[in-house]
């Protein structure tokens, strides 16, 4: 996601391995070295200072452990300032009060009105007794009405708005009396962005949120527009006075820079992140994880999040004996990749993997799964059992059974072994952690 930070940041981290101990100098030059790579990473200039201004105070005030290596302590530093500055603590959506009203505000194509119902079926998923309705206050274009009764109706959340009235606000106060009589406790409401700020866009939100009272007034930012996306969220926050932040496009080109910087400039937690375009890719932003995200960890805490929701748990601890035991077979391969592939992009789930960040050349669609599935399944049990070698000639019987060409099964087998020997060193994590003088951060996850 992060790559080019997480990069920068693992050579830094790299430079000090050598070192026994940290000094001023060795210190001065590392944290100058993450200094660049933050701004390189887009990063707000004073943010990023003042980020590398807490990581040197801790590290030179003596609280850092002597009996670990000076380059874990960094790290470890690192990764605790970079969680502080996104806001340490996954933040609550505040939904009290009788009616509860949820403003989206934002740029236009920062993902408001796909957010509001991605938002909404997270809140059928918390609480499923939560009545909400979608308010439809984005009336700038045509569209955007169409776009949010679509959604609404793919999650089966019923959509207020007024055709032919040019005034939000009284959309909103039609809304809010509809919610009233009809006994809704949740009201998500669209509202219409620019490409700039605007003066009218920001006179029209104060005056609805004067009326609706939210209790959340969440600014929507687009992620791969780095530090442009702060400024704007300070703008909202001074104009409206937001209560967080959802960031979207974290499947995209995301730069490290509006994560890092948004919630140091406003003060008000992330509470969202979105990383897809489909109604369940949104998720709580957690600040450790998007730190482990940002330096190259891997996400260790949304992939047992997605694990835990797609696995098939007794098949999962099978696997796991049998690598233990080396007995992975292909048989255990072509579920584990139907597995993999119910869990959603292979490649998504393995960057999320520690140390997998650059695994990217692995193709895994839908009709290479058929192709896997076909092979394989023309192999013989020893064969899948790799009891016996597969020779050119038995590589060549299975591509005609299968109906591919040998290439495509040399490749297969290549991919089996790459996939065996990563899934190898997966139960090793927690010891590679330890080692790396990340045993409390591994502690704190289990939490
Ligand atoms: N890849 C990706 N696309 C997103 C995400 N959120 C929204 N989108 C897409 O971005 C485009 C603009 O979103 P929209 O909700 O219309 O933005 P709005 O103008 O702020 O209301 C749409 O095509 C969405 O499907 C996200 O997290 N990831
Ligand atoms: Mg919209």
């Amino acid at each position: 996601m992060f790559h080019a930070l997480t990069e920068k940041l693992q050579s830094v981290f790299a430079g000090l391995r050598g070192n026994k101990t940290l000094s001023e100098e060795n210190i001065s030059d590392a944290v100058r070295q993450v200094r660049l790579a933050l701004l390189d990473a887009d990063v707000n200039f004073t943010v990023a200072g003042e980020f590398v201004k807490r990581v040197k105070e801790k590290v030179l005030g003596g609280t850092v452990l002597k009996t670990v290596s000076p380059g874990q302590q960094f790290i470890k530093l690192v990764h605790e300032e970079l969680a502080d500055f996104m806001g340490a603590e996954e933040a609550a959506l505040d939904l009290k009060g009788k009616i509860s009203v949820i403003m989206l505000c934002g740029l236009q194509g920062s993902g408001k009105t796909t957010t509001c119902a991605k938002l909404s079926s997270w809140i059928t998923k918390t609480d499923p007794h939560k009545r909400q309705l979608l308010v439809a206050c984005d009336l700038q274009r045509p569209a955007a009405i169409d776009q949010l009764q679509k959604l609404g109706q793919s999650i089966q959340v019923p959509v207020f708005m007024i055709p032919g009235e040019s005034n939000p606000i009284k959309v909103a106060k039609k809304a809010m009396e509809m919610a009233k009589s009809e006994g809704f406790d949740v009201l998500i409401v669209d509202t219409a962005g620019r490409l700039h700020l605007d003066q009218d866009l920001m006179q029209e939100l104060e005056e609805m949120k004067s009326f609706l009272e939210p209790r959340e007034v969440l600014f929507v930012a687009n992620a791969t527009t780095g530090q442009d996306a702060v400024r704007t969220a300070a703008e909202f926050d001074r104009r409206v006075q937001i209560t967080g932040t959802i960031l979207t496009m974290l499947d995209g080109n995301a730069r490290a820079g509006a994560a890092i910087s948004i919630r140091e400039v406003t003060k008000k937690p992330l509470k969202f992140e979105g990383v897809g375009e489909k109604i369940g890719d949104l998720q709580v932003f957690n600040p450790r994880s998007m730190a482990d995200r940002i330096l190259g960890f891997g996400d260790v805490i949304n992939l047992v999040k997605k694990a835990q929701e797609n696995f098939d748990e007794k098949q999962n601890d099978e696997l796991e004996k049998k690598l233990r035991k080396a007995s992975f077979t292909y048989e255990d391969y072509l579920k584990q990749m139907s597995m993999v592939k119910k869990m959603g992009s292979f490649k998504s789930i393995l960057k999320m993997l520690p140390g997998m960040g650059s695994f990217n050349d692995l193709d895994f669609s839908e009709k290479e799964f058929g192709k896997l599935e076909a092979m394989i399944l023309s192999m013989t049990p020893s064969e899948r059992q790799e009891t016996v070698e597969l020779t050119h000639l038995r590589r060549k019987r299975i591509a005609t059974g299968s109906g591919v060409q040998v290439d495509d099964v040399n490749r297969m087998v290549k991919g089996f072994k790459r996939v065996k020997q990563l899934l190898k060193g997966m139960p090793n994590l927690k010891a590679q952690a330890q080692k790396m003088g990340l045993k409390d951060m591994m502690n704190d996850y289990r939490g």
